[in-house]
């Protein structure tokens, strides 16, 4: 069980994410929660449907995503966590790279980081250990503006790893408690399909650098670029990739389709618990 600021997040099981973006141009469900109420509506939804923990976005992190500046993120994210502190059960994270969100977000509620800089703008390191709360570190390669312009790796899981192991190391150093660092190798952020699909054949290994994993597949390019789907026709692979990579070692699943992804999940571990019960 992790904590997350006076909330459990128990980890012990598969659990979904559920993705709130907070904005007008996120890739999947850009606007459609931009007002406070939708946002909060849909944040209590996805609780009801079997979210373990909900993911609040105030930036876009899509490919070619203009940057935001801080005062509008947090304009934009810090209402809907006071908002839904009381009325969740459920830990908040907030989806942020700058030092200031992380602690507004914190300040208002939220009991989760979820970084896919892993910490590496200045300042940011120093504001999560302040902050007190378990974080996510993700791989990306470059920035959101640029980071799909042919990204190159001599071997994509191996430089991921090490990667993931420094960062690992840096939050560790600064302060952060071991148990409160999850990791993230990044599905998509400067990566090709090649380079995705080399990560999820290997994603086991991820298991070696011993904490827990998050993944995030939902709806991704990758889908759309194998099979030819839109981004909305994208569901039923994308609980396709959340199974493998579950039974490959994952433990949180980011979705934006919490309630088939959790069903899934849900079936998977029924699966696991019976199977061991049939064994003995
Ligand atoms: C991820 C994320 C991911 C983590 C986004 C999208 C793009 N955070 N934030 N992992 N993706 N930890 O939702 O497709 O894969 S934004």
């Amino acid at each position: 069980m992790i904590d997350c600021k006076g909330k459990p997040l128990d980890l012990s099981r598969p659990q979904v994410m559920g993705v709130l973006n907070i904005t007008p141009d996120s890739f999947s469900d850009g606007g459609d929660f931009f007002s406070p109420e939708k946002a909060v509506q849909h944040a209590l939804q996805m609780a009801a449907d079997g979210a373990a923990i909900i993911d609040i976005g105030g930036e876009s992190t899509r490919p070619g995503a203009e940057p935001v500046p801080e005062a509008d993120e947090i304009r934009r994210v810090v209402p809907v966590i006071e908002a839904l502190q009381s009325r969740l059960e459920v830990p908040i994270s907030v989806d942020t790279q700058k030092p200031g969100v992380m602690r507004a977000a914190v300040q208002a509620g939220a009991g989760f980081i979820n970084d896919v800089n892993a910490l590496r703008e200045p300042g940011a390191l120093d504001a999560a250990a302040e902050c007190g709360v378990p974080v996510c570190l993700m791989h990306m390669r470059g920035d959101p503006g640029t980071m799909q312009d042919s990204p190159q790796y001599d071997d994509v899981v191996d430089e991921v790893k090490t990667f993931l192991q420094q960062r690992l190391s840096a939050c560790v150093q600064a302060g952060i408690r071991r148990e409160r660092i999850l990791l993230d190798p990044g599905f998509g952020f400067g990566k090709t399909v090649h380079h995705n699909m080399q990560l999820l054949a290997r994603l086991e290994e991820f298991d070696q650098l011993g904490q827990a994993m998050i993944v995030g597949l939902s709806r991704k390019s990758m889908i759309g670029e194998l099979l030819g789907l839109e981004v909305g026709e994208r569901l039923p692979a994308s609980i396709a990739l959340a199974v493998l990579a579950v039974e490959r070692g994952a433990r949180l699943v980011r979705s934006h389709d919490v309630a088939a992804t959790w069903q899934a999940l849900q079936m998977i571990t029924v699966l696991h618990d019976r199977h061991r019960e049939w064994e003995t």
